[in-house]
């Protein structure tokens, strides 16, 4: 009973959607649409084809309209758009918009917003890696009535079948001779034998057609991790079959790297490393690996293919306690004591602080916004990027089924943002560069002492945030934990 149980968890584990990042399928980002800042969601569809919902909030007033469209991320179809939607404005909000778009193939899509309003036009296009993530199920009571509806057509033909040999070639009034009673039977075992045969072929039919399905279904690549002699840690990658597209040797790099590594010590969290292993061969990555407290970490690898699509392998290790290399270059390291409070006390006396909204609630954007202090309370004067960005955040709920590495332009991929954003570049002529237009990406002048994330949590229950930014050399992690309720928590109290 116990074995059915873990099972059922592993099964229920297997369905939890996994793509960029674990569990968190739906995009959050900010960015610039020419001058116009839009906060935008993304909630992708579970099937394929299916359709894709969209929301925006404005930052920026006086926009008379946004048009969407979905197209391919990279390639010949990337400079072919759709004719495009309008959103709608539901509500008296002037600067809160909807929309919705079919999304008809597993891909790397990207959609892309055309705005026009009182300060001309600008675009943003937001990468969305769409593919199936499951098969819907039809309900036990939709089931059990559809088989008796049909049981009934099959008795029915065979009524049928059955009075029309019998009876059809008779005068009204006349018995029915007993030789075609007879045939009447034969007929009606024949047409029984023949709806029997056409329902079970249905039937394999269907069943291929699910098969083939069930074989777009997203799996996420294998990642084996092994601690080889000398303190070298390997990570096999493996793809069990998914899309014959899927290649091991076209990641790209992404904030510098070609794979983001959190190693995370479980179930604590109290312990979280931030690591770039290299890859040594196709499907083989290695690190040489700092010195790590002894225990089970977690281990998330973030890799973008070269059309952009993300992928996020998991796996987890039991280490002893290992003598390496110190720390260098962008890696990181925190340990967590207490991350209960909003305000997280750093080794070296510093303080960064989360600005908490009073209820975090299920699927609720919502931008996550963080400050850096000196010891003395002030802003550090030598701020710092730390890959390029002023912060970077992993949400990760506690029961692991939840790891997302965001950026201050939110979920999405940098490396597939910045191929997005290098498309509508000429369109967006009025700035100085892609680079300038994404948040936290600032390359001019003195770099903030503060961050912010647009991120939605997947599903309530408790979370730890953990977060990066830097000041001269020093990479500070700080760690907030959270408690999310329930989504119908919000729609009930409305
Ligand atoms: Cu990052």
């Amino acid at each position: 009973m116990r074995r059915l149980f873990l099972l059922t968890l592993v099964l229920l584990a297997g369905v939890m959607p996994a793509l960029a990042h674990v569990g968190s399928p739906d995009v959050y980002a900010d960015g610039q649409a020419g001058p116009y800042k839009l906060f935008v969601v993304i909630r992708p569809p579970l099937v394929i084809p299916g359709v894709a919902e969209i929301e925006v909030r404005a930052a920026t007033p006086g926009i008379d309209q946004i048009q969407i469209a979905p197209m391919l991320l990279t390639g010949d179809a990337s400079r072919h758009p759709p004719v495009p939607d309008t959103m709608q404005k539901p509500s008296g909000d002037a600067q809160f918009f909807t929309g919705h778009l079919w999304i008809m193939a597993t891909d790397s899509w990207q959609i892309r917003f055309t705005v026009k309003g009182n300060k001309g036009s600008g675009v943003l296009s937001i990468p969305l890696p769409a593919t199936a993530m499951g098969t819907r199920k039809m309900q036990p009571a939709l089931g059990a009535g559809l088989s008796i509806l049909g049981l009934l057509l099959v008795l029915g033909m065979v009524g049928i079948v059955g009075a029309a040999v019998r009876q059809a070639q008779l005068t009204p009034g006349e018995e029915v001779p007993a030789a075609r009673r007879r045939r009447a039977m034969a007929a009606m075992t024949i047409t029984f034998a023949l709806l029997t045969a056409a329902v079970v072929l249905g039937g394999k039919w269907w069943n291929a057609e699910a098969a083939s399905y069930a074989g777009n279904v997203y799996k996420p690549l294998d990642m084996t991790a092994s601690l080889l002699p000398g303190n070298t840690l390997d990570l096999a990658i493996a793809d069990p079959g998914w899309l014959k597209a899927r290649k091991l040797d076209d990641f790209v790099p992404d904030h510098n790297h070609l794979m983001h590594l959190y190693a995370i010590r479980w179930p604590a969290m109290d312990v979280v490393y931030h690591l770039h292993p290299q890859p040594v061969a196709t499907g083989d990555f290695r690190l040489d690996m700092p010195s790590m407290a002894a225990g089970t970490y977690h281990l998330y690898a973030d890799v973008v293919h070269a059309n952009g699509f993300p992928e996020t392998m998991v796996s987890s290790i039991t280490l002893p306690a290992i003598e390496g290399r110190p720390l260098s270059g962008d890696d990181a390291m925190g340990r967590i004591a207490d991350a209960s409070s909003a305000s997280f006390r750093l080794p070296d006396g510093y303080t960064m602080i989360w600005k908490k909204p009073p209820t975090l609630t299920a699927q609720a954007p919502e931008e996550f916004r963080f400050e850096l202090l000196d010891p003395h309370g002030h802003p550090p004067t030598d701020m710092a990027l730390y890959m390029g960005m002023v912060g970077h955040a992993a949400f990760v709920k506690s029961d692991g089924t939840v790891f997302a590495h965001i950026h201050p332009s939110g979920t999405v991929a940098m490396a597939a943002l910045m191929m997005a954003a290098a498309q509508n570049a000429p369109q967006n002529s009025a700035q100085s560069s892609s680079m300038d237009s994404m948040p936290g990406m600032d390359m001019s002048g003195s770099i903030p002492n503060t961050v912010s994330f647009p991120y939605g949590f997947p599903t309530a229950g408790r979370y730890r945030v953990f977060l990066q930014m830097k000041h001269g050399a020093t990479v500070e992690t700080g760690a907030f934990d959270a408690m999310v309720e329930p989504a119908h928590a919000l729609a009930a109290s409305r």
